[in-house]
């Protein structure tokens, strides 16, 4: 629960809808920290050990990675944008809107580090039980430029050995466990039994994690691929921004584009998005 955790040090954006659903995200990072849709439970994990902190990353909710997955080039871990401050530019006038727009754009910090000139947007949109999650990036640069990117779900649940993800029988995956090792999960649904992180390519569009408190559907729009992570008892003792037994409450299904770039030309812009829904 947000509740719990002090976010005074971040400023947040609130939205809501009529029936009583939620979410509130911090303009560190665009980051969505909580979604508690109507008639339902908080549905994001984010660790009470998490740095609230505009110089670091937050652990939960659904960071925004780009343009950079993981170590996978010489920025920093899943890149530039989630420890950066966006500008809420939609939302902002009214306090009970159901939707919010953030934007961050390149500046002469991200160029030193990134040399290409981008915008990157996030918009939020809040239904009764359903969160719809979109990424724009545009390239505002004279050349075009390669990016991967993920929208990294933390999704909370009571006990990970109780749920199962159902969706990705037969799909090739890397085996980031395994120095991405390639190989394909037969079995009919996925279950998460100790360390776990796997960037499935070509993933289906629709995924459902069933878990015993309701079952949450996952739609993909524009990511080709999806990464699912946790880490694990052994990994978790090691986070120095999680509980010991923090990995029994979360596991991460993220819409992702990983195992090839993106290329984006100028003046072109894409377009990456996940919907969520509980179901009853
Ligand atoms: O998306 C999975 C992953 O890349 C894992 O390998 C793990 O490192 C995780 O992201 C968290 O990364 P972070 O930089 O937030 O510690």
């Amino acid at each position: 629960m947000v509740a719990a955790i002090d976010l005074s040090g971040l400023q947040t954006v609130r939205v809501e809808c009529a029936h009583g659903a939620q979410a509130v995200l911090t303009t560190h990072g665009a980051h969505l920290v909580s979604w508690m849709p109507a008639g339902a439970n908080e549905q994001l994990f984010l660790s009470d050990r998490s740095a609230l902190r505009r110089d670091a990353p937050i652990r939960g909710g659904v960071p925004v990675v780009f343009p950079q997955f993981a170590s996978y080039g010489p920025l920093a871990h899943h890149g530039l944008v989630r420890t950066r401050e966006w500008r809420l530019v939609d939302g902002a006038d009214a306090p009970s809107s159901t939707c919010a727009r953030l934007r961050i754009e390149s500046d002469a910090d991200t160029h030193a580090l990134w040399p290409h000139e981008f915008a990157c947007e996030l918009t939020v949109s809040l239904g009764e039980r359903t969160l719809r999650i979109e990424l724009r990036v545009e390239n505002r640069d004279a050349a075009p430029f390669e990016f991967r990117a993920a929208l990294h779900t933390y999704l909370r649940v009571d006990d990970i050995g109780a749920v199962r993800i159902e969706g990705l029988a037969g799909i090739a995956y890397l085996d980031r466990a395994r120095d991405d090792a390639r190989a394909i999960d037969d079995d009919h649904v996925l279950r998460v039994r100790g360390e776990l992180d796997r960037v499935y390519v070509g993933a289906p569009r629709r995924l459902l994690l069933c878990k015993p408190d309701g079952d949450v559907e996952l739609a993909a729009e524009g990511f080709p691929d999806v990464v699912v992570w946790n880490p694990g008892r052994d990994k978790c003792e090691h986070m120095a921004d999680m509980a010991p037994d923090g990995y029994r409450n979360m596991v991460c299904i993220e819409p992702a584009a990983v195992a090839a770039p993106i290329v984006l030309a100028p003046a072109a812009a894409w377009t990456g998005a996940q919907t969520l829904a509980v179901r009853a």
